[in-house]
C-alpha cells in the first residue's frame, strides 16, 4: 500500500490486493512490475492465505472516480476489470488483452468469441470471467461457431443499429412534442452525441433519469422506457485466434471488413491453433514446428494486417502488450472510435511456443519479438488521410539483429535444430530474410 501520487490523487492511497484463491501462480504480475523495489513477490500459497480476508474486504470498498485519462497505461489500471480470473493457462498471452479491453469499454461491450481459447477460457463453466460492475453493466459475451464469428458479430451490430435508429426516431418525436424541459434537453443531448463512446454512458444515464421522472404519456415515451438498455452506444468486438481469423473464418472476416460496418476485431495471434493442441495456421511463421508442420513450416506468415489495409477505410494495427503498452492502448482507443471496421492483430505467446524462460516471462517475450523484427508494431489510421498525412505509422525501430536468438529461445524453433539440423539452417535463413523484407515493406509504407 502506498500513498497515491499525482494530480487528482490527493488524499488517496493505492493498494495492490492479491486474491490468493484465484491466483494462477504464473508470476507474470511480479515480473512485469516496474517498481524498483518489487511491489509483488511470489510466495507459497499457504503463507498468503491471510490475504484472502483483505481481498474480501477490498471488494466491499466504494468505486472511486478515475482521476486519470483511462487511455493511458497508468490510468487504464484504475478502471475495474470486467474480465477476471479466466480459465486461461498461467501466463497466457491472450487473456490480458481482454482484461484490458474490459477496463476500457467493458460496461458497454458486446463480445463474440470464436471457438478456440478466446471462447473456452471465457466460459470455463461454472466459472465465468466476464462480470458486471456495481451498476450491473458488463461485457455481453457469446459464441456461435469457430468459422462464423465475424458474421455473428456483424448480425449483432446490425440489430443494435436497427434498435438505436428506432430509439432515435422515438426520441425525436418526444423532443418535438413534450413539455417536459428536462426530458427534452436530455434527449437532445443524447441525439447529438449519444454515439460518442466517451460521452454515451453519461448522456444515456441522464435520459434514463429524465424518463424515470416522467409518466408514460405517449407511445414514444413508453418505447423509450421499455428499451432503455439500447441508449448507450455498444462497443462490438469480435475476438478470436489466428485459426479463426487467418484460416477458417477468413472469408467471413473479410466480408465484415469490406462491409464498412462500425465493428471491431481483436485477433489474439498465437500463430497456432492453440486450443486444439498447436496445429499450424497461416499465421505460423516460416521455420516454426507445429502440428502439420513437423519439419518446420515452409511458407512465410500471412500478413493479415496488410490485407485489411488494402481497403483503405479499415483501421488496422499490429500490437503487442508486453512490447509497448501505450501503443496498444492508443490503438484500442483509435480502433473503437473509428467509424468503420477496425482490426487489431495482437501477439499472444502460448504454452505451445515452448518459451524457455517460462510463461511467467510471456510479456518480456513479446518485447523481444518486437525488438528483433519478428513482430513489428504499426498502425494504419484512415483518418490521417483526410488531414493530408500518411495513414501508416511504424512504431517499431530498425530490428536489433537478435532474431535468431529470439527464435532459439522457443522450442517451436529450437527443436528443429535437433530433429532436422540441415533443414533448420535453410528455413531459419529464409525466416530471417522474410522478416527483413517485411520490415523493409513497412518502412517503405511509413516513408511515403
Ligand atoms: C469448423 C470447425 N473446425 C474445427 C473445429 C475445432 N476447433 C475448435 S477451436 C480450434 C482451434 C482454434 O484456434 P485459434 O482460432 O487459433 O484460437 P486459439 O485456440 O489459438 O485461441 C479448432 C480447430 C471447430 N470447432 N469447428
Amino acid at each position: 500500500t502506498k500513498e497515491a501520487k499525482g494530480k487528482g490523487f490527493e488524499g488517496l492511497t493505492f493498494r495492490m490486493q492479491v486474491d490468493p484463491l484465484d491466483c494462477q501462480g504464473c508470476g507474470a504480475c511480479a515480473n512485469v512490475c516496474p517498481a524498483k523495489e518489487k511491489a509483488l513477490v511470489m510466495e507459497l500459497l499457504d503463507t498468503q492465505m491471510p490475504e484472502q480476508e483483505n481481498w474480501e474486504h477490498a471488494l466491499t470498498l466504494s468505486t472511486k472516480t478515475n482521476p486519470m485519462d483511462k487511455f493511458t497505461v497508468r490510468g487504464s489500471q484504475f478502471e475495474r476489470p470486467l474480465y477476471e480470473f479466466s480459465g486461461a493457462c498461467a501466463g497466457c498471452g491472450e487473456a490480458p488483452y481482454m482484461k484490458l479491453m474490459s477496463q476500457l469499454f467493458g460496461d458497454r461491450m458486446f463480445v463474440t468469441s470464436a471457438t478456440g481459447c478466446a471462447y473456452v477460457v471465457g466460459s470455463s463453466t461454472p466459472s465465468f470471467p466476464y462480470v458486471a460492475n456495481e451498476k450491473g453493466h458488463g461485457p455481453a459475451n457469446s459464441n456461435s461457431l469457430f468459422e462464423d464469428n465475424a458474421e455473428y458479430a456483424l448480425g449483432m451490430k446490425l440489430s443494435i443499429d436497427q434498435m438505436r435508429r428506432q430509439m432515435a426516431a422515438h426520441a425525436e418525436a418526444v423532443v418535438a412534442s413534450t413539455s417536459d424541459a428536462a426530458l427534452k434537453s436530455a434527449l437532445e443531448a443524447w441525439l447529438a452525441e449519444g454515439d460518442n463512446g466517451d460521452k454515451t454512458r453519461a448522456l444515456s444515464e441522464a435520459v434514463v433519469a429524465a424518463l424515470d421522472a416522467t409518466a408514460e404519456t405517449s407511445d414514444d415515451i413508453a418505447f423509450l422506457k421499455a428499451n432503455k438498455d439500447a441508449l448507450p452506444k455498444k462497443s462490438v468486438w469480435m475476438y478470436g485466434g489466428d485459426g479463426w481469423a487467418y484460416d477458417i473464418g477468413f472469408g467471413g472476416l473479410d466480408h465484415v471488413l469490406a462491409s464498412g460496418a462500425d465493428v471491431n476485431v481483436l485477433v489474439v495471434d498465437t500463430e497456432v491453433y492453440s486450443n486444439t493442441g498447436g496445429q499450424a495456421s497461416k499465421a505460423t511463421q516460416l521455420g516454426a514446428v507445429a502440428q502439420f508442420a513437423n519439419g518446420g513450416k515452409r511458407t512465410g506468415k500471412k500478413d493479415l494486417g496488410a490485407i485489411a489495409m488494402t481497403y483503405g477505410n479499415v483501421y488496422v494495427a499490429q500490437v503487442a502488450m508486453g512490447a509497448n503498452e501505450q501503443h496498444l492502448i492508443t490503438a484500442l482507443k483509435e480502433a473503437e472510435a473509428h467509424h468503420g471496421p477496425s482490426i487489431l492483430i495482437a501477439y499472444a505467446p502460448c504454452i505451445n511456443h515452448g518459451i524457455s524462460k517460462g510463461m511467467s516471462q510471456a510479456q518480456l517475450e513479446e518485447k523481444l519479438a518486437s525488438e528483433c523484427g519478428y513482430w513489428p508494431l504499426w498502425r494504419y489510421v484512415p483518418e490521417l488521410k483526410a488531414e493530408g498525412k500518411n495513414p501508416f505509422i511504424l512504431t517499431s525501430k530498425e530490428p536489433n539483429g537478435q532474431l535468431l536468438d529470439f527464435m532459439m529461445g522457443e522450442t517451436r524453433f529450437a527443436s528443429l535444430t535437433r530433429t532436422f539440423p540441415e533443414t533448420a539452417k535453410v528455413l531459419f535463413a529464409e525466416a530471417e530474410e522474410f522478416c527483413a523484407q517485411r520490415y523493409a515493406k513497412y518502412k517503405h509504407l511509413a516513408e511515403q
